[in-house]
This record gives structure tokens, sequence and C-alpha cells, in this order.
């Protein structure tokens, strides 16, 4: 039998564990925004029990359709719009259209129909280089440049302030929509002006540190979730951890432990065997996943896919039966899915492609959570 003090010790020692745990999880913005608390809170509840699903550009456009309201491919083949909807802010400072031609006026209207329809953005941003005007994938050394005392400083701020402007319209109502910003990813490849050739890896922290401290102080942007997100293809294994963490900006900068995987999916390049494929992809994410659980943060497949998907069984055999087979790397909060462009660049199947049977048991597995299937994410 408890005596009254043993029960208020046993009382106090849950309540204690319980802040711990909450803290433990807690996002890495201080000041962050009670919706982003609670959207974090969800995403590390859901990851125990399922998988959201995501695509890019999903309400924008699809195979063969662009801009008609209510409508995603995701919608047509599975019924719902996907969980988590990927954009991008690539040439904000220039047209009306981001480079993949999402009208920026329709984009804040969708990223606000999401957060009302219950789901989450997740934002990338493939920004010219600033100091060449070339496209995101001029390698022109720009990194060191952006920094404070560099000679495209100022420039780079100018960049910070319109994407600052833009999201500051994302509001719906008094509310500043909650939003997983994916800056500079993919650093460990060498496609990108920010890639692993073209500055050195404490430059890369400097500015991804610059850039969420300037959006954070200057700019008073606390509806963020941060997405750190290395490309598996240069990593030496798939469970590397110190190739994973090259980069790593630091726990407090960092809310997503993220990696874009086409790789361990049936990536021509790649000369592993397609059936031994899956276990390194199961790798890759355990990998993740454990990083996440030692830091108290969520992990995520920020990318994935396989163009065309041109396997009939790709979906089950390479995606969800490997997530199946490990109880870790099932972990992970979400997986999105890359673009449906059109016939010449598509990630999901359209009704009567070979692979749609496939992708259709997929979508319609427990595992896998929809926009349909997702509880409130933004409320207590
Ligand atoms: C690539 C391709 C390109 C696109 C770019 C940025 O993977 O989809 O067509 O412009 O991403 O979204």
């Amino acid at each position: 039998m408890y005596g009254s003090n043993s029960k208020r010790l046993l009382l106090l020692s849950m309540a204690c564990l319980w802040c711990i745990h909450t803290w433990a999880q807690a996002l890495s913005d201080p000041r962050a925004t009670p919706k982003a608390r609670q959207l974090y809170q969800q995403l590390h509840t859901l990851s125990q029990t399922g998988i959201l699903l995501g695509q890019e550009d999903a309400l924008a456009y699809g195979v063969d359709w662009k801009e008609q309201p209510g409508r995603s491919d995701m919608k047509d083949m599975l019924g719902s719009h996907p969980a988590v909807v990927g954009w991008d802010l690539g040439d904000l400072d220039q047209t009306a259209h981001n480079l993949d031609t999402v009208h920026f006026g329709s984009m804040c209207r969708w990223i606000k129909d999401v957060y009302r329809m219950g789901g989450i953005n997740t934002i990338s941003w493939h920004l010219d280089n600033p100091v060449s005007g070339g496209s995101s994938w001029d390698k022109t050394p720009a990194v060191a440049q952006l920094l404070p005392g560099g000679t495209h400083h100022q420039v780079y701020k100018q960049r910070l302030d319109e994407l600052a402007r833009y999201l500051k319209k994302c509001r719906v109502g008094f509310t500043k929509v909650p939003i997983i910003l994916r800056p500079f990813h993919e650093h460990n490849g060498t496609w990108f002006w920010w890639g692993k050739d073209y500055c050195t890896e404490e430059e890369y922290i400097a500015l991804f540190r610059f850039t969420v401290d300037y959006l954070r102080q200057e700019k008073r942007m606390h509806q963020l979730l941060i997405a750190f997100s290395p490309d598996r293809s240069r990593m030496r294994t798939p469970n590397h951890r110190e190739d994973y963490l090259y980069g790593y900006p630091g726990d407090e900068y960092v809310d997503i432990i993220g990696l874009d995987n086409y790789w361990d999916v049936g990536r021509h390049h790649n000369q592993v065997p397609l059936a031994e494929q899956p276990a390194h992809l199961v790798s890759s994410l355990e990998l993740i996943v454990q990083l996440a659980e030692e830091k108290g943060k969520v992990a995520a497949l920020t990318e994935t896919g396989l163009e065309f998907t041109p396997h009939p069984t790709w979906f089950t055999d390479m995606l969800l039966e490997p997530l199946k087979s490990s109880p870790q790397a099932q972990k992970i909060a979400y997986l999105m899915l890359w673009r449906n462009a059109g016939y010449w660049h598509y990630y999901t199947p359209y009704p009567g492609h070979p692979t749609a049977p496939d992708y259709r048991a997929f979508g319609q597995d427990e595992l896998i959570l929809l926009q349909k299937d997702l509880p409130p994410l933004y409320r207590r």
C-alpha cells in the first residue's frame, strides 16, 4: 500500500518523466509557434504507427493536367490527396512562376489549402546561384561569398527577405501555416552550387546556420520545422553515420533527420543487384531513425521514387515490403515521392499504367497514411 507521500512522489516522478520526454522532443526553435510544436508532436506520435505519404507539387499538376481545383494524381489513384505536399521556391526573386512552372500566387493558396485540409507542407529551395546568376546547378563557388563578410552577403539577405515575405503571406487568419523547410538539400552531392566540391563543410554549416538564424531572429519566423536532407548516393554505405552527418549544422538547427534516397530503389546507376537494394534502403532508414531517436527528433525519407515506375511491383517490392520488414525503419514519419511533371518525368503511375494496381495496393496498406487518414495535426 502506498502512503500519501509515496503517492505524491510517484506522481511527481511521472510528471518529471513527462516533462523530460516532452522537452527531449521539442522543436529546435525555442520560440516555435504552438501550431508548429503541435505538428512536431504529432509527427513524433504518428511515426510510431504509420508513414505519411507525400508528393512534390501534388496539387499544382499531374501527368496530364495542370491547375485543376481539388485535383491531385494521388487523389485520382488512391482516393485522397497526399498527407505531405512538397513545394519549391526556386526563382521566387525573378518571375511569377517557380522553376517548375508553379505560379507563386497559386502555390500560396495551395499551401493554405493543405493546412486547412489538415495536411503538411514542406518546402525546398532550388535557389539560383547568387554569385553567377546561373541556376542551382551552376557550380560557380558561392557559399563563402554569401556568408557575413562575403561579396554577396547582402544579395543573399535579399533572397531571404523575399522568402520570408512570401511565407508571411501564407497565413490562415492569424495563424502562420507551419512549414517543414528543407534548405540546401543533397549538399553531399556535387550537382548544386552548395554541394560538397564547391565549399568546405564549415562553410556549408555556416550558411545553413546563418539561414535559420536570420529567418528566426530577423524575420521572426517561428512556424518552421527545419529538415536536413543529404543524398544517399554519396554515402559510402547506406548506414554510414559519418557520411550522413557531413555538414550537419547541429541539433539546435534541425528538426527532421531526413534523407533523399533514390539510390537503393532501383536507380539504374546503382550496381548493387536489384534484389539486394531493399536491404540497403532499410539500412539507410534504420540509420536516420536511430539518429532521430538519439536526438529526440523525427526521421523522414524526404525524397524518393523511381522515374516512370518501370517495375510493375515497384511500390510493394521496393518500398512497402522493405519498410514492413523492419520495425525500426518503419518509424520514419513520412516519405515523399517526387513530382509528376508529365509523361516525360513522373514518379507515380496514372490509370492504366502497368504499376497502377501495385501502387493502389501500396496506398491502401494500413502503414501508409494519406491526407484522409490523418488525425488533427494542429490541435491539441
Ligand atoms: C529535378 C527535376 C527537375 C526539377 C528539379 C527541381 O529532380 O524534377 O525537372 O526542375 O528537380 O524541382
